[in-house]
């Protein structure tokens, strides 16, 4: 089997584009695709779009050696790598539309030979839904879901695992999951990700890799929300939950994980509600799991509320909006939501310090909100809310917050 020449990467976001510029980076040339005009220029111009260690850099060397190059229309290529995004609709089953439409986009170009890998993280069984669409959408190429090894295409599963804010180095060091629908769709695609993958590159079949991805997050899920659990039942008992995980995690045999004041990021409070729609049934702890940490934003305003009780004018000073620690990423972040329900509760003063960002995002924007510095709040707050754990915070000694009433969802305080 000839080497891989041209390789094409649909969807430029979290996952697309640093896969697309480290394969560039070894010498592969890659088309990346994206439906939007503003990610397609920028990335042409040798910028990134998003933001991650170290991605400015390598894009930048990317596009200047013309090997990463971006367009709105995809061209022929001998690997087609999709990255687009695979949320939930109202009812929590799994929207595939992303998925159709880079599909119906590329069947144009394909021709006998090409590999089609699935990267985005998805519900069991849709990397032979990728196959029968295809069957539809070009009747005259052969597909492997009915024609096994005999098929025009290979198509395999290979789910991302790298962590925001560690992108670069996970993509290259992590061991790789890749799910065939036949064998040699998953040796294919091996041959691809050998490229560019120091990890060992597993080899599945295509619905093992799917749950094997669904089933790593539902597994931090259903471990973090024990931990948000234990610091319910501990505020109920009257007992430090910090100290106490510190304690229990001396146990040779136990790793409690931290509790927040939620799960955020498009990944952890997404992926197990696939594992629970396609067996609603069975999936009884992973669901409860999901129903405590979508729970825990809610705890958190109400213990808010009652610590501006005890005040005439409460002054809230909230530290941190990001979905975790040390990144600007703000989506799904139940820090922002919190923020943004004691707003529009009119509670009191709102202070909102998010050194990661610049500008408050629009949802936030709306109620007259403003950013303020670590020192402002600290001088004007009478409430110190602590919801994300940054570098800049946890400098913060017990002796700064004697003055005030502090809810510490990230233990900074220990
Ligand atoms: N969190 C806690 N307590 C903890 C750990 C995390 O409350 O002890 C919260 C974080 O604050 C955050 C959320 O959970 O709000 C998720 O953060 P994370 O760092 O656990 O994970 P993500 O969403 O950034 O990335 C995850 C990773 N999956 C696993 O670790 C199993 C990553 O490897 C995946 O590639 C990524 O999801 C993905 O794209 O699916």
């Amino acid at each position: 089997m000839l080497p891989f020449n041209r390789v094409s990467v649909i969807g430029l976001g979290y996952i697309g584009l640093p896969t697309a510029a480290v394969i560039a980076s070894r010498g592969v040339e890659v088309l990346g695709v994206d439906v939007s005009e503003h990610a397609v220029n920028t990335i042409n111009q040798g910028k990134v779009h998003i933001v991650e260690p170290d991605l400015d850099m390598l894009v930048q060397a990317a596009v200047t050696t013309g090997k990463l190059k971006a367009s709105l229309t995809p061209e022929p290529a001998d690997a087609f790598m999709i990255a687009v995004p695979t949320p939930f609709k109202e009812n929590k089953s799994p929207d595939l539309s992303y998925i159709k439409a880079a599909l119906e986009t590329i069947a144009p170009v394909l021709v006998k030979g090409n590999l089609i890998v699935l990267e985005s993280t998805s519900p069991v069984g849709t990397t032979e839904q990728i196959s029968r669409w295809l069957a539809d959408m070009r009747p005259d190429l052969k597909l492997p879901h009915n024609e096994g090894e005999q098929a025009d295409l290979f198509i395999a599963h290979c789910p991302e695992r790298v962590l925001p804010g560690r992108v670069l180095q996970e993509l290259v060091s992590n061991d790789r999951i890749i799910g065939g629908i036949t064998p040699r769709c998953a040796e294919r695609a091996i041959e691809l990700y050998q490229l560019f993958v120091r990890g060992e590159c597993l080899r599945t079949t295509a619905r093992t890799a799917e749950m094997a991805k669904l089933t790593e997050n539902a597994f931090r899920d259903v471990n973090i929300a024990f931990a948000n659990e234990l610091s319910v039942i501990c505020d109920t008992l009257k007992i430090n939950v910090w100290e106490l995980i510190k304690l229990a995690n001396r146990h040779p045999r136990v790793n409690i994980l931290s509790p927040g004041p939620g799960v955020g990021g498009h990944c952890i409070a997404v992926d197990p509600w696939f594992i629970v729609d396609s067996a609603p049934e069975q999936a009884q702890i992973i669901r409860k799991a999901r129903e405590i940490n979508d729970n825990k934003p809610l705890y958190v305003v109400e213990k808010i509320r009652q610590a501006a009780d005890q005040f005439k004018k409460p002054v809230i000073a909230c530290l941190g909006l990001a979905f975790k620690a040390d990144i600007d990423d703000l989506r799904e972040s139940p820090a922002l939501d919190i923020a943004k329900q004691l707003l529009s509760e009119n509670i009191g003063e709102i202070l909102l310090v998010e050194p990661n960002i610049k500008q408050l995002p629009a949802k936030l924007a709306k109620y007259n909100a403003e950013l303020t510095t670590l020192n402002q709040a600290l001088e004007k707050a009478n409430i110190l809310v602590v919801l994300v754990d940054h570098k800049q915070f946890k400098t913060l000694q017990p002796a700064d917050v004697t003055t005030k009433v502090v809810i510490d969802t990230r233990g900074i305080f220990g």
